[in-house]
């Protein structure tokens, strides 16, 4: 379409109630294209003129206005060169020539070409790049080129991951993502796999379509271990597996420990105590110590049934022990050491009712 402005019209003192254009051909005032105007005094609008059935070439458009008593104005003429199209191409980045573009379908093929063509970035790498349009006319010459800097976004379509050692540049663990420009957000899962216990380091990286793997990206994991046993000792270390064994009731990240230690035969003095557990896979802590004083004492040390440690198994231990029957996974009040509180252990107590701890 071509758009004029039409300030230059306003020459009558009348409202100008109508309008009409022509083009080459002067029809006659009243057998022209009309076009709409405003009912004012003056006209400084744009209209559009329809170039339609137009060869390539120089033509004059006509132009007059009709005022409210039926007077034309004088017909105004302008020469323009209307094009014709006939196609259109496009190129990123370097050109390979007229006609050896990317076919690109008109939206017009009249006039200044200012319609849309559809562009494809595919195949074309994210960033600034250089984008050519040039438009096929009469005789099918080429106009030059028109380039001009585009950006194409980053589309995020897919990354991978790997454990703890690079296995190269698009080697990893694949995995797929919602197409997304520029920032991501989107959470993936990853299979941890055989993974050992212990601290490992998950890598990633993604890449845009058309692009390459950009930064890997590093995070800390602890993959824990299960405890399923420990041991003791006192001052000297035996070495790992060595120890005293401790019972343990329950695995997993900490564990419940069940029995006592004794210092009977120990003279007098500061000892240090130590303990450490083993896991699942076989590895032993470091072992944790405790400073412990053992000093001369005259308690009686319990034995089996006299929980109070008073030295006799009478009715107040009955007392203690009834309240935790029936309990599962303790230590105390625990006999037969299977960590449960229940009839076997009840008559073993029975039967060292009564009596008194050597
Ligand atoms: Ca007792
Ligand atoms: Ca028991």
């Amino acid at each position: 379409m071509l758009a004029l402005a039409l300030g230059q019209l306003a020459a009558r003192s009348q409202l100008i109630v109508a309008g009409e254009y022509f083009w080459d051909t002067d029809p006659g005032a009243g057998l022209a294209t009309p076009f709409d105007v405003a009912d004012l005094a003056s006209i400084d609008a744009t209209v559009s003129f329809s170039p339609a059935g137009l060869n390539e070439g120089n033509h004059i458009l006509g132009v007059r206005t009709k005022n409210s008593i039926g007077q034309w104005s004088d017909t105004d003429t302008k020469t323009i060169y209307v094009h014709q199209f006939t196609g259109a191409e496009y190129f990123w980045n370097t050109d390979p020539g007229a006609g050896n573009g990317t076919p690109a379908a008109l939206s017009t093929t009249l006039a200044e070409f200012n319609g849309n063509i559809t562009i494809s970035t595919v195949g074309v790498a994210p960033g600034n790049r250089y984008l050519g349009v040039r438009t096929k006319g009469k005789g099918d010459v080429w106009s030059v080129p028109k380039v001009q800097k585009v950006y194409v976004p980053t589309v995020y379509s897919e990354g991978e991951y790997f454990w703890d050692a690079d296995p190269g540049v698009g080697n990893g663990t694949s995995f797929s993502l919602a197409p997304q420009i520029d920032n991501l957000d989107q959470e993936v899962a990853v299979n941890s796999g055989e993974s050992s216990p212990g601290v490992h380091y998950l890598f990633s990286r993604v890449r845009g379509i058309n692009g390459s793997f950009g930064t890997t990206y590093k995070k800390r994991f602890y993959i824990s271990r299960n405890i399923v046993g420990g041991e003791y000792f006192w001052d000297t270390d035996p070495g790992a597996g060595n120890g005293t064994p401790l019972g343990v009731i329950a695995v997993g990240d900490s564990v419940q420990v069940c029995g006592a230690v004794t210092t009977n035969g120990f003279a007098p003095g500061i000892y240090w105590f130590y303990v450490r557990t083993v896991s699942e896979d076989g590895q032993w802590s470091h072992p944790k110590g405790v400073e412990v004083t053992v000093t001369e004492s005259t308690v009686t040390v319990g034995c089996t049934g006299d929980f109070d440690l008073n030295g006799n198994i009478n009715t107040s231990d009955l007392l203690l022990f009834l309240g935790s029957f029936g309990q599962i996974g303790i230590c105390s009040f625990d006999i037969t050491g299977d960590y449960t509180v229940n009839t076997s252990d009840l008559l073993l107590f029975l039967g060292a009712f009564g009596t008194t701890c050597d």
